[in-house]
């Protein structure tokens, strides 16, 4: 028996690290400490995020992850491998880009008992309410995901897409389902949303509006995670996440994913949170301005060409 841990060979958006290691280092929960509230709003203000063993059901997530599956299945034949069982979510080989069709949005699977009960159910609520010591509100748009083969997120702050709210407004990403690091999880840059080292980052990038900008694109920074720890500083932290286990982080929390290795749909889903007697960024809501607009990216102005990009961005901001 040796005392060192085994490594293992992922990737995080682009590059290729070992897993554990000075890259990418373990996440550690903050269970011990979900019976102090003054506790956790340090530990979010200190890290950047909360991260949090079992705040779902296990039951009712695999019941969720069930639903989602079916929900791919009767799409219709190129998604999910015919002759594997249904719970596995094995993916039809060659099924990648568009392959898989988007679950983001207001009602349709997001809002089905089983996926409901996990994402708008008691546990999050009550959660929520005692962490901000008031009745909350969850935005009604879902970004529920089945993320293919070689995809993965890149690095983004969530402000820039949803930025006209509460400026209290807090992520929980939710894996639904048990998500190696192999098969694509959520990797937290710790200490990006308050190091001196972002604030030029913060103050350019991280108070964009996509939507205003006209970006064209996915809003992501970069794909490249080790462009952000060498020039502003922070750690990248990522673990195999366990059904029911949760993600909570702000707005100006630098995070990406690792990338699909696997032959596995990887379903998560992000929903926000707020106290219910702040202002809702009303894009994301049910009503006059939603839903049509998907992730405030894709709202098209015809009468005007013009399209930002963000490496012109990052040349403006000496980035
Ligand atoms: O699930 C992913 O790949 C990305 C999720 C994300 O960026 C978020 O929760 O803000």
């Amino acid at each position: 028996m040796t005392s060192e841990m085994a490594t293992r060979e992922v990737k995080l958006g682009t590059r290729t690290v070992q897993f554990p290691s000075g890259y990418l280092q373990e996440l550690q929960d903050c269970n011990d400490k979900l019976n102090d509230v003054e506790a956790l709003h340090k530990e979010l203000h200190d890290k950047g995020y909360l991260f949090i063993r079992g705040l779902h059901d296990r039951g009712e997530v695999l019941a969720a992850r069930l639903a989602v599956l079916q929900y791919l299945k009767d799409q219709g034949e190129g998604i999910l491998h015919p002759s594997e069982p249904l719970e596995k979510g094995v993916l039809q080989q060659g099924c990648g880009v568009g392959c898989v069709p988007t679950m983001e949005g207001v009602p349709g699977i997001t809002h089905q008992d089983p996926v409901k009960a996990v994402i708008e159910g008691s546990r999050p609520f009550s959660f929520f309410k005692k962490f901000f010591g008031k009745d909350v509100a969850t935005l009604d748009y879902k970004w529920l995901r089945a993320v293919h083969t070689d995809a993965f997120t890149g690095v983004h702050v969530d402000n820039v897409y949803m930025s006209r709210g509460s400026k209290s407004l807090l992520t929980m990403w939710t894996p639904v389902g048990d998500i190696s690091v192999e098969m694509g999880v959520l990797a937290m840059c710790e200490g990006s949303n308050r190091l001196p080292g972002f604030d030029h980052f913060q103050n350019t990038y991280g108070n964009l509006d996509a939507e205003e900008a006209r970006l064209k694109g996915t809003g992501w920074f970069t794909t490249d995670p080790f462009e952000i720890t060498d020039k502003f500083g922070g750690q990248w932290k990522t673990t195999d996440f366990k059904a029911g286990d949760v993600m909570i982080f702000g707005m100006r929390t630098a995070h990406m994913s690792t990338c699909n290795l696997t032959n596995l749909a990887r379903i998560s889903c992000d929903t926000r949170w707020q106290p219910s007697d702040e202002p809702t960024d009303s894009r994301y809501m049910e009503g006059k301005d939603g839903p049509e607009l998907k992730f405030g990216l894709h709202a098209k102005d015809e009468s005007s060409n013009v399209e930002t990009t963000m490496e012109s961005l990052r040349l403006r901001w000496g980035l």
